[in-house]
């Protein structure tokens, strides 16, 4: 396969000033008529060659095109893989082409395609091509034009971009829509929907005094799971008013779900096509988790049309531009909608827990990218958590530096400057440093670096001078590429703690920074010297989690427990607790592998006692205080991972716990109840969570009385958060000895769950997930589970659910000395591939890290990553993952 590099990157030859496109939809033979006004790019060099028009085309049947009314023969035009090129130099070309597509055969679900039935489209990355010829390519950006026609009883919905011009009756019991999007768009934005579909609607006011109609579409049988979508959508469209000054420039607005999808959600422009786990939800079969999901991607695809299609990308390696901004404002979004400084905490702690169990460990695997990658052999791989979660980060460090108040005179600029372009993160630093008059020229080493950096700090106090020292090194591992690296430029922000674990006023060069100093670090070694320091201080570095990177410093346990019970900044008094915990997790890792008896400390267990019992703090603080460390962010501090050892170990701290605040947890269990209807309110999402906990704990380790609570709980659940939390501890229970019939409760629970919910298709994939996630579960199993009815890989949430969940989320099942779980996943891989690549590449990326295990495992990983890499007939997307995973 070819890479591409950005640095390659060629103006277009033609642009497209608009596009005027004809559907006639059949599943077995949709004919797209394509109308495109091109003008001469003459800023575009042809390098002294031919100028040509450059269209691209996938699974494409041609019938016919011409160029300003004259029909082109084979011979005016050359075809060469995806590319079609036409020799033209004309200044001014209308373009006319006709293909034919085949939706029900295209499982790719790329491009147009049918989902029970319906048509969808998926234009991101390079869907576009595949529905007709086109300068499928960002910076390309046209206005268009389109009518749909199809049979109005199977399809009565005719949906697309923009505006609804017309619509009517055509003989043969067909009908047409006529849809108009007066802005400029690139392809990748281009969708359209034909379905037999409902929809919740209503219109709302913009702040500029117009209406827009909101529509939210489903299918039939589901419109008492819209609520929480529309709610989410109103409150994205205030937020981005009240906090950017950013309105709704469409007079409508249609969010519309399909049961399959490849991604989360689409920005469509007008017309955001989204996974129906994005949308549907009721108390009944949405957990909290939902609810705050579709709340943040409702949002998170709303603010694209902003950030991302109003301005968008001038090429696919600029993709963190729009992706890396939307994600830091649905943070911003989610954030603001709890609106307590602690709630605001509870989010900043999910995000860096992301970072940790996710986007590390791909800085530090052979997938390894900058956030802005200087190539790729597939885009749709490049869609990952560095360019969008670390991505966010960056965008987050610019608001560090130059404050809120800089931070939003710089988006104001940027949309100034690039209203309607396609642009680079070059542009979008430029709009930064240009409005807050800075010079962020090494901040650039943030796109252009990759791997994760490190910060070791050290710590001098002189106490006859009353002087404090934090000397910090920056390094950065070498990653695929790139051996050496510059040093970042990282805002790192400081607290000190007196012994009282009140902070200390900061004084630095004789500046007053009151108790959170943000330092800038440029070098790779540079001190900074607080002045009046009166005692021996407990430093707080890295509050709010200020920089995407991974902090070195010998803090003790008691300095620990400190910063546990009293750091002002909840983050970092969260990070105490997941320090002492990860401290403890690796020992007793080794002790496992090593066969010694294992034991946890008094001052641990104390320390999460005080946590679970402080009523003075959020619930939801107390829940992810409480929570450990994961196998996978384990696995990540160790030289050589060994997955059965973390389990045991981080199972032995669990049932641990579980035993020795059995009271406390039992009281908290009671305290936490969250009585009346059920509310997906920050707050009661928060009790919930702790009280959640609390039975796991339990259950980690069961006594009869902890069964018959998550029992109880199962039975009486009047909603899906607290019924899946009874069902899984009872599932991850089942294996306990201590508890007659453990076995026989989960297996009785599951059941009774799948009878009572097999007609929800979002609920299934939770049993399966659930089951696929035990640690009791192995490959067996899983093939079990395989051939079940509701099982199929053609779905993609059903795949994850049952394949990906057990390949990525069951480290002691996927990890089976035998290799069992590798050649499964293998298996899988292909299988996968040869329906949807883009789900198979993602799978195939469960094997990223082998080298980091131990030789046994490694020579079974090997083995499985050459099957799949030794087929002939591999996509693109599988062949590029698991050829970096080998070289
Ligand atoms: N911009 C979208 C990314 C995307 C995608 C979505 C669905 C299916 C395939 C896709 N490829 C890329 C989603 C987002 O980030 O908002
Ligand atoms: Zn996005």
């Amino acid at each position: 396969p070819q890479t591409i590099y950005r640095k390659d990157y060629t103006a277009p030859s033609y642009l497209v000033d608009a596009v005027e496109l004809g559907f006639d939809l059949d599943p077995a033979r949709t004919v797209v008529a394509n109308r495109l006004t091109l003008r001469r790019n003459d800023a575009a060099g042809t390098g002294g060659a031919r100028r040509e028009i450059e269209l691209y085309g996938e699974e494409l049947q041609l019938v016919a095109i011409r160029l300003n009314g004259k029909a082109l023969g084979a011979r005016d035009y050359a075809i060469d893989g995806a590319l079609l090129r036409i020799p033209c130099d004309a200044q001014d070309v209308v373009l006319e082409i006709e293909t034919i597509c085949v939706p029900e055969t295209n499982t790719t679900l790329s491009g147009l395609y049918v989902s029970n039935g319906n048509f969808y489209t998926q234009c991101e990355a390079e869907g576009f091509r595949r529905i007709t010829y086109f300068p499928d390519r960002p910076d390309v950006m046209a206005t268009y034009t389109v009518m749909l026609r199809a049979d109005k009883r199977q399809f009565p919905v005719l949906l697309s971009n923009g505006n609804l011009i017309e619509e009517g009756d055509l003989p043969d019991g067909r009908h047409y829509a006529l849809w108009e999007d007066p802005f400029k768009k690139p392809s990748y934005l281009f969708a359209l929907v034909a379905a037999s579909l409902v929809c919740q609607e209503e219109t709302f006011p913009l702040q500029d005094g117009r209406r827009a109609l909101l529509q939210v579409w489903v299918e039939e049988g589901n419109l008492d799971k819209t609520d929480y979508a529309m709610q989410s959508l109103k409150r994205s469209i205030r937020w981005d008013e009240e906090r950017w000054n950013l309105e709704l420039d469409l007079d409508r607005f249609m969010i519309v779900a399909v049961g399959d999808f490849n991604m989360g959600a689409m920005e469509n422009k007008g017309l955001n096509i989204f996974n129906t786990k994005y949308v549907l939800a009721n108390p009944r079969v949405a957990t909290d988790v939902d609810f705050q999901g579709i709340e943040a991607v409702v949002g998170h695809e709303y603010f694209h049309n902003w950030t991302g299609n109003r301005v968008t990308c001038r090429d696919w390696f600029q993709l963190s531009l729009k992706e890396g901004l939307t994600v830091f404002r649905d943070q911003e979004f989610s954030a603001d909608m709890i609106g307590t400084a602690s709630g605001r905490a509870v989010t900043r702690i999910d995000q860096v827990r992301t970072l940790r169990q996710a986007q590390f460990p791909e800085d530090a695997g052979p997938m390894a990218h900058p956030v802005r990658p200087d190539s790729f052999v597939e885009i749709n791989n490049f869609y990952t958590v560095t360019v969008y979660e670390k991505g966010a980060e960056v965008v987050r460090m610019y608001q560090t530096l130059l404050g809120r108040d800089g931070f939003r005179k710089g988006m104001d600029l940027y949309f100034a400057r690039h209203d309607e372009q396609a642009v680079t993160c070059d542009d979008f630093r430029a709009a930064m440093a240009d409005a807050g008059g800075r010079d962020l020229s090494q901040f650039e080493r943030w796109y252009s670096q990759a791997g994760t950096p490190v910060v070791q700090a050290e710590t001098h106090y002189d106490a006859e001078r009353q002087t404090y020292t934090l000397r910090l090194v920056q390094s950065c591992p070498a990653t695929p590429g790139q051996a050496g690296k510059l040093p970042f430029h990282i805002p790192v922000a400081v607290g000190l703690l007196g012994a009282d674990g009140r902070d200390l006023p900061l004084t630095l060069d004789g500046v007053d920074l009151g108790t959170t100093a943000v330092l800038e670090l440029v070098e790779a070694d540079q001190s900074f010297v607080f002045g009046g320091v009166r005692e021996q201080p407990t430093p707080s570095i890295l509050r709010d989690f200020s920089a995407p990177v991974i902090l070195k410093y010998g803090y003790s346990d008691a300095e620990l427990v400190l910063l546990f019970s009293h750091d002002s900044d909840p983050v970092n008094r969260w990070e105490a607790g997941q320090r002492l915990a990860m401290g403890r997790l690796l020992k007793l890792a080794e002790d496992a592998a090593a066969g010694r008896s294992l034991d946890l400390d008094d001052v641990f267990v104390d320390a999460m006692r005080k946590m679970l019992v402080d009523a003075s703090l959020d619930p939801a603080f107390r829940e992810q205080a409480l929570l450990l460390p994961s196998e996978t962010m384990i696995a990540d501090q160790m030289d050589v991972v060994d997955p059965m050892a973390i389990h045991m170990a981080r199972q032995f701290v669990r049932a641990d716990i579980g035993a020795r605040l059995r009271s406390e947890l039992r009281a908290q269990y009671d305290a936490s109840q969250t009585p009346g209807e059920y509310s997906p309110d920050a707050e009661s999402i928060g009790r919930r969570a702790l009280k959640n906990l609390c039975l796991a704990y339990l259950c980690a380790a069961p006594d009869e009385a902890a069964i018959a609570l998550a029992r109880r709980q199962f039975d009486e659940a009047g909603n899906m958060t607290d019924r899946v939390a009874a069902l899984g501890a009872l599932v991850h229970a089942r294996a306990s000895s201590a508890v007659a019939d453990a076995a026989a409760h989960a297996d009785d629970a599951l059941r009774r769950f799948y009878d009572e919910f097999q007609g929800e298709a979002l609920v299934v994939d939770k049993w399966f997930a659930m089951q696929a996630s035990a640690p009791t579960t192995d490959v067996a199993a899983v093939r079990a589970l395989m051939t079940h009815p509701a099982f199929t890989l053609r779905n993609p949430n059903r795949a994850r659910s049952l394949v990906s969940t057990f390949c990525g989320a069951n480290p002691v099942g996927f990890h089976a000395p035998d290799g069992s779980g590798y050649a499964f996943w293998a298996e899988s891989v292909i299988a996968l591939d040869a329906l949807n690549p883009q789900v198979a590449s993602r799978l195939a990326r469960a094997m990223d890290r082998w080298r980091r295990y131990a030789p046994a495992l490694q020579k079974h990983m090997k083995k499985a990553l050459q099957q799949v890499a030794g087929r002939a007939t591999l996509s693109n997307d599988v062949r590029e993952v698991v050829g970096k995973a080998l070289a």
